[in-house]
């Protein structure tokens, strides 16, 4: 399949239409008044097989996908901007495949250009039969953009057997109405991701819970009020130096130490190494550390198999629910790895390490 010959601006056009019909399809938006923070462009060539597209802070909508080919010519096809919308629209980080995508003659169209808007937003996914938490720091309010009960991929929330994982194109379209209904204008809610909540849109199909929603400082929201906080301990705030996430207060330290020299140094802090329940927590870890040291460095977290081998905790007490660990891991190489990091060689990939290596850290604490 050989590019067609379009000219740029032609293309841009057409790359814009692409954008508006995938979007209704998706049923993917945001509301038109809220706007882009930022905006990103990834542009690889064909070496790299899998790329990561990241809003720093917020949540992403990509707007375009182009391969640029010989001769300047310019292919875009439907099907790859769908693919990568459904993996990447309104979250916060994502990884795309690029063999997946590509449709354009890859002898030909060596390098993929991707771009995207970053919005303002929290993106929380919540697997079926939790209960999901959205809660905003102090003085601030929820305001929700979008929310889905079904199943969109079959990496989200992976605990169920692979037949169930199978419809992800499972939608609640009442989801929405009932999230805002509920949660608008709280300081904090808590929703049930139950088919007895939102009704089942897909018999069989073990689900999950989406928020997409921003916290706004309830003075800026005229109407309507802001109800009064009643739930006790949910505004507290955090240590100097410490960020609050979902009512835990985090942080990322960049001296190299040994797991548990780590774990004795947020102790000494009141803490514990960082534990993660959901890809929300595991993202904006993520996030922190970048944040902080203006890269994806590899880092120790509470995670550990060091009392029995493949028994895995976390160093904090709570339960170890985490199955999303990297392609092989944990492994346990060598007969001795027993603690966890993440963010091996700068990528969104967790494993199992040799406790005596030394990384930074990220420690979580109690507000
Ligand atoms: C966007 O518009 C809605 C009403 O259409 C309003 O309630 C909301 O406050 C607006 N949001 C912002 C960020 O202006
Ligand atoms: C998920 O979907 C991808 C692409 O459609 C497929 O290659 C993969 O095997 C699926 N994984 C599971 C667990 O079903
Ligand atoms: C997936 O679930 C939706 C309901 O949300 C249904 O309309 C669709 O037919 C299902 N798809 C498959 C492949 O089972
Ligand atoms: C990082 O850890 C070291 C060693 O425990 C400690 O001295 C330092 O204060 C920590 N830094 C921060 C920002 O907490
Ligand atoms: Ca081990
Ligand atoms: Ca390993």
């Amino acid at each position: 399949m050989l590019c067609s010959g379009l000219s740029s601006t032609l293309l841009l056009g057409a790359a814009y239409f692409l954008l508006t019909s995938g979007f209704s399809r998706a049923q993917l938006s945001l509301p038109s008044n809220v706007t882009a923070i930022s905006t990103g462009r990834v542009i690889t060539f064909n070496v790299i097989s899998v790329l990561q597209l990241s809003c720093g802070s917020g949540v992403m909508i990509v707007q375009s996908v182009l391969y640029r080919c010989a001769d300047k010519e310019i292919c875009s096809r439907l099907h790859d901007l769908d693919v990568i919308k459904k993996s990447c629209d309104l979250k916060e980080v994502c990884e795309i495949n690029t063999n997946m995508v590509r449709t354009c003659d890859p002898s030909v169209c060596t390098y993929l250009d991707i771009t995207f808007n970053c919005f303002p937003a929290i993106h929380s996914v919540t697997c079926e039969g939790s209960q999901a938490k959205l809660q905003c720091g102090e003085g601030q309010v929820i305001v929700v953009y979008w929310a889905n009960y079904g199943r969109r991929d079959n990496t989200t929330c992976p605990d169920g057997n692979t037949a169930q994982l199978q419809n992800v194109t499972c939608l609640s379209p009442g989801s929405p109405e009932y999230v805002t209904n509920r949660c608008n204008w709280q300081n904090s809610c808590t929703v049930e991701a139950k088919s007895s909540v939102f009704g089942d849109p897909c018999v069989g199909t073990y689900k999950y819970l989406e928020v997409v929603y921003d916290c706004q400082e309830s003075e800026a929201t005229s109407s309507p009020p802001p109800t009064t906080v009643t739930e006790a301990g949910s505004s507290k705030t955090c240590p100097p130096g410490w960020t609050w996430f979902g009512g835990r207060c985090f942080i990322f330290n960049s001296s190299m130490k040994i797991w548990t020299d780590a774990e004795s140094s947020c102790e000494t802090l009141g803490g514990h190494l960082a534990s993660f329940h959901n890809t929300a927590e595991y993202t904006f870890i993520r996030k922190l550390i970048y944040t902080a040291a203006g890269s994806y460095t590899a880092a120790w977290v509470g995670g550990n198999d060091r009392e029995t081998e493949t028994v895995w905790m976390w160093s904090d007490g709570s339960k170890f629910n985490f199955r999303n660990w990297a392609r092989g891991q944990p492994d346990n190489y060598g007969g001795g790895e027993d603690c966890m990091m993440i963010n091996f060689r700068g990528q969104d990939h967790v494993s199992d390490a040799g406790c005596q290596r030394t990384y930074s850290f990220v420690c979580v604490r109690d507000p």
